[in-house]
């Protein structure tokens, strides 16, 4: 079994995919030495799900050439279900949870350092507290200020951030993740406040956010969507009702 897990959802990345495996598997090295622990063992699950380019043909070619890569694809596009099942299929003692636009080593490597020393149950990477330094355009860092403010008054989220870069204990999680009932966008979200409502000790550490790419899906688009799933999971958790 693997130390670490690492689950990367990806829609439509045919350009990047590639690349952003490659570096990541390479960036592993100076994980693992900074780390001071040569024999940590890493997989990568390429989560797709719904792509209408040749990203799942891409990622079959990968975890074919490379050991540690392993791939699943399956219907509709829908982040949340194939994050959800890219964490219960992993194996590693801990589950990073990525973005193949971001593949951020340097929060691999934090994150596993505090989960290690038994910091914490959970480490979210945030791109909007105090020494985050986030590179995306003004309405997107505005849409997360949104976000997390509307998760402050419906669930009393006292976090900066849900949504993005995680780390976890995989077993400590695991029946949260089999809790939560919200799909799309709002997973990652249902999966960070439902941790700390259970007594996880979730830690935020701040992330320098820079983007290999704009992402494909027009934010406005989203909106809806991210509405209803703030809708559903303020019912869930608030009254514990189906969605
Ligand atoms: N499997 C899957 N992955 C997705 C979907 N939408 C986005 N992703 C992946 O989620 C990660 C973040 O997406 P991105 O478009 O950058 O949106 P952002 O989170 O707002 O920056 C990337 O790895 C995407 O490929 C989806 O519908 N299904
Ligand atoms: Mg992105």
């Amino acid at each position: 079994m693997p130390d670490v897990s690492i689950v990367i959802p990806v829609y439509n990345e045919e350009g990047i995919l590639r690349e952003a495996v490659t570096e990541l598997l390479d960036g592993l090295a100076a994980v693992r030495s900074a780390l001071h622990a040569p024999d940590l063992t890493f997989e990568v699950i390429i989560a797709e799900n719904g792509s209408r380019d040749r990203t799942a043909e891409l990622a079959q070619h990968l975890a074919q050439e490379m050991h540690e890569v392993r791939t699943f694809s399956t219907g509709e596009p829908n982040y949340g279900k194939a994050l959800r099942r890219g964490i219960l299929e992993a194996h590693g003692t801990f589950v990073i949870c990525e973005e193949i636009d971001l593949c951020d080593l340097d929060f691999q490597r934090r994150a596993l350092a505090h989960l290690q020393h038994g910091d914490c149950d959970m480490v979210v990477g945030s791109k909007a507290m105090k020494g985050s330094h986030d590179q995306r355009p003004l309405l997107r860092r505005v849409a997360t200020k949104v976000i997390n403010g509307m998760l402050h008054v419906a669930l009393d989220f006292r976090g900066t951030d849900t949504h993005g870069l995680k780390a976890f204990h995989r077993a400590t999680l695991l029946p949260v993740v089999e809790a939560c009932v919200i799909d799309r966008d709002l997973f990652s979200s249902e999966l960070v406040i439902r941790a700390g409502r259970e007594g996880m000790h979730v830690l935020e550490i701040p992330i320098n956010l820079h983007e290999k790419r704009p992402p494909a899906i027009n934010l406005v688009k989203r909106v809806p969507n991210v509405l209803r799933g703030l809708a559903k999971l303020t019912y869930v958790i608030r009254f514990g009702g189906k969605p």
